[in-house]
């Protein structure tokens, strides 16, 4: 199913007036604040993050998962869903390929379906986390870093294949997350697995074509439970930089051990020009995959203070890959990645009104509480308006989940493919 332009202005109608009295009343605030609203809107309008390709479906736990119903069964369908948020927010303009789940069986044809609905390729996934049907050997006890060289040759070559298919689409980087690690102590040889996935690193780096670049994501445990190889961002930034100027180093939000402060791994990763990509998400516990800003939304304001701080105020112009990382175990997947997708935004534009000049200088003063005073004064204002105007001028609603159901866009998805259809991923 396509969105019609007529539909979009039918449901903005609705709301229009009283959008266009909230966004003048908040331009004059921040007009008073020496904000300059026409540039936020500029780079509101620019930015894009992408949907991986398995979270159009409905997610689940290891102990069930319960279908949305309507849900994509093939690449082209994934990307239609896609698509359909990119008409809604006008923020959702590419997507994340995971492989083998996604894999593109006739690129020209995918390729031109994605161009039909203004949709680019980011960073494409490779998967040695589980075994696939008819695979020679086992990622048991790892990929890159396994003890015998001929699974780590399976791992690196699969890697090699996901760059090639990468290739095909567009994309311009391939994000490495490896499960390796040990569930019990003594289970592995920490230098030798570290050296071994180094080695393999190097070999699919060689591989990269031209202008590409590997992203080298860290998590701290899960699935395995006492280590992993690439637990944490010390670890992935000596691999980066071990491997070269195309390697970096992806934050994925939910990949720390609990009260870490991203925001300052964050600022010294883009200092040393070595961040690369990020992944949202948001949890309360571990890895939980939440919806984006429902759990801590000052520690994403706080992030995104830091990741403005290195995009638009540093020499350094740092091309990060953004996505997002959640999985909706009991939303619809597509409102979720609308809600994700916004509260991203909302964090971006919250750290865009921040008085940095004063920031710096109340740091430089060591006034801390005027500091807290800029900082929250910039989260407690409402963004909100800001963000519909972003979408208007782009041809999108003025509020995405409200048209997607006004539209019934997920009974209509359950009429088209049925209430049994269902996706490939986790
Ligand atoms: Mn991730």
């Amino acid at each position: 199913m396509r969105i019609a332009e007529t539909q979009i202005q039918e449901q903005n109608s609705l709301l229009i007036n009283d959008h266009k009295k909230s966004f003048e009343q908040l331009a004059e605030k921040l007009d008073k604040k020496n904000v300059d609203i026409s540039l936020i809107l500029e780079r509101l309008k620019d930015f894009q993050i992408a949907i991986p390709s398995w979270a159009l479906g409905q997610g689940g736990t290891r102990f069930g998962r319960f279908s949305v119903g309507g849900e994509p069964a093939n690449l082209e369908q994934k990307i239609e869903d896609i698509g359909l948020l990119h008409t809604l927010n006008a923020s959702s303009g590419s997507i994340s390929l995971h492989i083998p789940w996604d894999i593109p069986d006739d690129a020209e044809k995918i390729k031109s379906l994605a161009d039909s609905l203004n949709i680019k390729f980011d960073a494409v996934n490779s998967n040695t986390f589980q075994d696939q049907p008819g695979q020679e050997l086992s990622y048991k006890f790892g990929s890159l870093s396994h003890t015998d060289p001929a699974v780590r040759k399976q791992a690196i070559n699969h890697n090699i294949e996901v760059i090639r298919y990468g290739e095909l689409l567009g994309s311009k980087s391939i994000t490495v997350w490896l499960a390796d690690g040990a569930s019990f102590p003594g289970q592995q040889n920490f230098r030798k697995a570290y050296q071994c996935t180094l080695g393999s690193l190097e070999e699919i780096y060689q591989a990269l074509p031209e202008g590409w670049r590997v992203f080298v994501e860290y998590k701290p445990f899960e699935p395995a439970f006492y280590s992993t190889v690439i637990n944490d961002w010390g670890t992935s930034f000596l691999l980066a930089s071990k491997l070269g100027d195309k390697a970096y180093t992806l934050v994925d939000l939910g990949h720390h051990l609990p009260n870490a402060n991203i925001e300052q791994i964050v600022a010294i990763l883009m200092l040393q020009g070595k961040l690369g990509g990020f992944h949202f998400n948001d949890s309360k516990y571990a890895d939980d995959d939440l919806t984006v800003g429902s759990i801590k939304p000052y520690q994403l304001f706080l992030i995104f203070n830091e990741l403005v701080e290195g995009m638009h105020y540093s020499d350094s112009k740092p091309e990060l890959a953004w996505m997002i990382d959640a999985s909706h175990n009991v939303k619809d997947p597509l409102e979720d990645l609308l809600q994700s997708v916004e509260a991203v935004k909302l964090a971006y534009a919250r750290a865009l009104i921040i008085d940095r000049e004063k920031l710096w200088q109340c740091q430089e003063e060591n006034d801390v509480v005027m500091v807290q005073e800029l900082l929250q004064d910039a989260f407690r204002t409402d963004v909100r308006p800001l963000l519909a105007e972003a979408r208007l001028q782009n041809g999108a609603v003025i509020d995405p989940v409200g048209a997607f159901r006004s539209l019934k866009v997920r009974d209509r998805l359950i009429e088209e493919r049925g209430a049994g259809s269902a996706a490939t991923g986790l």
